[in-house]
């Protein structure tokens, strides 16, 4: 029987979005603007993509969803929290986001400053199991609280945001780029497929293979991004559309050139789907979010 990606993908996301309903206080918790400011993000819509990814790396190892909800929900915490802080003046200075006015546009920089760092925070205290009680063993829990620090700090996202930024308006070659991109996008991609597989209950072998699965379509998303940002719908993006070359951004279709750059992220999306092949019907969900990711419009 073949799976149906779009109902599997609608139900976990649900999932995750009463996961993250449940362990966050109300808009009505004093102070209440601090709340109601995380939640407009964090509900702003959004394709739950990287807790998907966990739950789905979870699955391919024979793991249970329950077990690796704090690890979705934290990962979706700390996207949330980037998107926020990157929309900042300081940063893109962007107006819509998830088709929505940006956080600092609705209830001010301090307040988009403050969302953004109690949602990082959130994460790890969710993480950490002191949120919730879920039985996970203590030493994988711990190895998974410095995965999900590593993806988010200096040796993965915020170094690829820094080289990012510092790279703006000026020429730089292939290798900085993918630097870039691995760090930016893939570290948190690449932290869900092992957060998934390892927290599930997978093998040291069955991590690293979901961890560099998680890579692979990490960067093929990017250079996606890239290509919607230049081609892309803005009504469907849900932000906005030809913002990297205003801004001067260092992107695979302007490094690569726009066909070159679609094949590179159509063989990264190929050679993830072979490395998934061994979990059989399992991790056949993940196979279709590899192919999801490079046919996506949004
Ligand atoms: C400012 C702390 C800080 C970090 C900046 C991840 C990041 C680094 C900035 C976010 C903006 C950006 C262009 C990130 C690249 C990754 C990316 C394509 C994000 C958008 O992710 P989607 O498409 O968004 O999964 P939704 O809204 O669907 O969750």
């Amino acid at each position: 029987m073949t799976l149906d990606f779009d109902r599997y993908l609608a139900e976990r996301a649900a999932a995750v979005n009463t996961y993250l309903d449940r362990h966050l206080p109300s808009e009505t918790t004093y102070p209440v603007s601090i709340h109601r400011a995380m939640r407009y993000s964090l509900f702003a819509g959004g394709k739950r993509m990287r807790p998907v990814l966990v739950i789905a790396a979870s699955e391919a190892v024979g793991g249970s969803q329950e077990a690796v909800m704090p690890a979705a929900g934290a990962l979706e915490m700390i996207h949330t929290y980037s998107l926020i802080h990157d929309d900042l003046p300081a940063m893109d200075d962007d107006s819509l986001r998830r088709g929505n006015p940006t956080s600092h546009v609705v209830f001010g920089e301090a307040m988009a400053i403050l969302a953004g760092d109690a949602l990082l925070t959130q994460a790890f205290h969710l993480l950490a199991g002191t949120a919730d009680g879920s039985p996970l063993d203590p030493e994988r829990r711990l190895r998974a609280v410095v995965v999900l620090a590593k993806a988010a700090g200096v040796e993965g996202m915020i170094g690829g945001q820094v080289v990012d930024i510092e790279s703006e308006g000026k020429k730089v070659g292939p290798e900085t780029l993918d630097y870039i991109h691995h760090h930016k996008t893939g570290a948190l991609m690449e932290a869900a497929a092992r957060l998934g597989a390892l927290l599930g209950g997978g093998d040291e072998q069955e991590i690293d293979r979901l961890a560099r699965f998680g890579n692979e379509i990490g960067l093929a998303f990017q250079i996606i991004d890239d290509i919607l940002d230049v081609e892309g719908d803005e009504s469907l993006l849900g932000k906005s559309a030809g913002k990297d070359q205003k801004a001067g951004k260092v992107t695979y279709p302007q490094v690569h050139g726009i066909e070159a750059a679609r094949h590179r992220a159509q063989d990264l999306s190929e050679h993830a789907v072979d490395r998934v092949a061994p979990f059989g019907t399992a991790g056949e969900p993940l196979a279709c979010l590899a192919r999801r990711i490079v046919n996506r419009h949004s």
